[in-house]
């Protein structure tokens, strides 16, 4: 039997992760955009490809491909590209990548609850200052706008420390101990209860600049700390920084945490470097490890090859 190539465009920093691929899909050879362009004799063999924001058009010169895999859970870096083949496309749902989505959320969830910057603050001018209220996670409600995989991951590791929870996606959902929201109209409601947004939303045409100056007013400012927290880890095009750095400066939002942003890398001269209360990463809130990417793949690659079904397909219609 032939081997069926599958294409890549991944930057490798060590030949371990090109193994990872190898091991998992020993009966398949690998071409990486990466390492050069293959032949037009190797690119006509490719019936599988694995891409991070591939060259817009790019997909389209493959004549024999026949399942495009997202290299992240997020697909609007395949579905811009306009030449985009009709093809299946399989999205990166997998339990390493969600763990390390909650690790982050959990994370910026607590930093502001306990005023780390504050302290990480003092600490530099050897001050013991004892003087910030201490609210108990009771005390506040954290709501996760996008609860789909990572969303409702999130809720379930929040949930045993003692917050509040609420939910809100585009169809209904239920989860025992969070308050379920959905579509257009349940939104100001999660909003009003809202003291810690923390946003998973894919980008789509409807999720483009929600999280704007108007949303932001709509949480609540009912919670110990007067105003709302934003934390972004979903997409950058979702937000509208200039809205976010004035809501920062007229105390309208008491903190950020964002780790995608309009323009990545975030730009220098960005004034959302400099504020102590906006948490800045370097959209690393859940990297894709290659072990588990190479499993991920292998598994789909074995049930569309046996004739199963594709799992963690996208709806391009819902652009997600
Ligand atoms: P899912 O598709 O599982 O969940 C998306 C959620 O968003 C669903 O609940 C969906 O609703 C909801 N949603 C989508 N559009 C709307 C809308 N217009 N109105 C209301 N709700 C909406 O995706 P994941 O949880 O796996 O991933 C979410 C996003 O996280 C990715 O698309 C990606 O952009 C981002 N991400 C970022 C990473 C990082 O490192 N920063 C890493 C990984 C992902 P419904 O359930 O009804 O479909
Ligand atoms: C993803 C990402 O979509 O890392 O997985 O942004």
């Amino acid at each position: 039997m032939t081997k069926s190539s599958i294409l890549l465009n991944i930057k490798w920093d060590g030949l371990a992760k090109k193994s990872a691929f190898e091991k998992a899909l020993p009966d398949h050879s690998f071409f990486n955009l990466a390492d050069g362009m293959p032949s037009k004799e190797q690119l006509a063999e490719v019936k599988y490809a694995i891409v991070w924001k591939p060259e817009h058009g790019f997909l389209a010169t493959l004549p024999n491909l026949e399942v495009i895999f997202s290299l992240g859970a997020g697909v609007d870096h395949v579905l811009e590209d306009a030449q985009l083949p009709d093809l299946p496309i399989v999205r990166f749902v997998d339990a390493n990548l969600t763990g390390r989505m909650v690790e982050w959320v959990v994370l910026q969830v607590l930093m502001h609850l306990r005023h780390q910057r504050k302290y990480d603050s003092f600490q530099r001018i050897s001050q013991w200052n004892e003087i910030f209220p201490q609210p108990a996670a009771e005390n506040l409600t954290v709501g996760i706008m996008g609860f789909g995989e990572l969303g409702q991951a999130s809720a379930r590791a929040l949930l045993p420390l003692g917050f509040n929870l609420c939910g809100w996606s585009r169809s209904e959902k239920s989860m025992e101990g969070v308050a379920c929201f959905h579509d257009e109209d349940g939104l100001d409601e999660f909003l009003s209860k809202t003291d810690i947004l923390v946003s998973l939303l894919p980008y789509t045409q409807a999720t483009h600049g929600i999280l704007n100056r108007s949303l932001i007013e709509k949480l609540s400012r009912s919670g110990p700390f007067g105003a709302p927290v934003l934390i972004n880890a979903g997409r950058g095009g979702s937000q509208i920084e200039a809205d976010i750095i004035a809501c920062l400066n007229e105390g309208v939002l008491h903190g950020v945490s964002l780790d995608v942003f309009e323009t990545e890398p975030l730009p220098k001269e960005s004034p959302l470097w400099s504020f102590d209360n906006a948490i800045i990463t370097p959209h690393m809130a859940a990297v894709s490890d290659p072990a588990a990417l190479a499993e991920h793949v292998a598994l789909q690659v074995s049930r569309y090859e046996a004739g199963e079904g594709l799992q963690h397909l996208v709806d391009r219609a819902r652009g997600y």
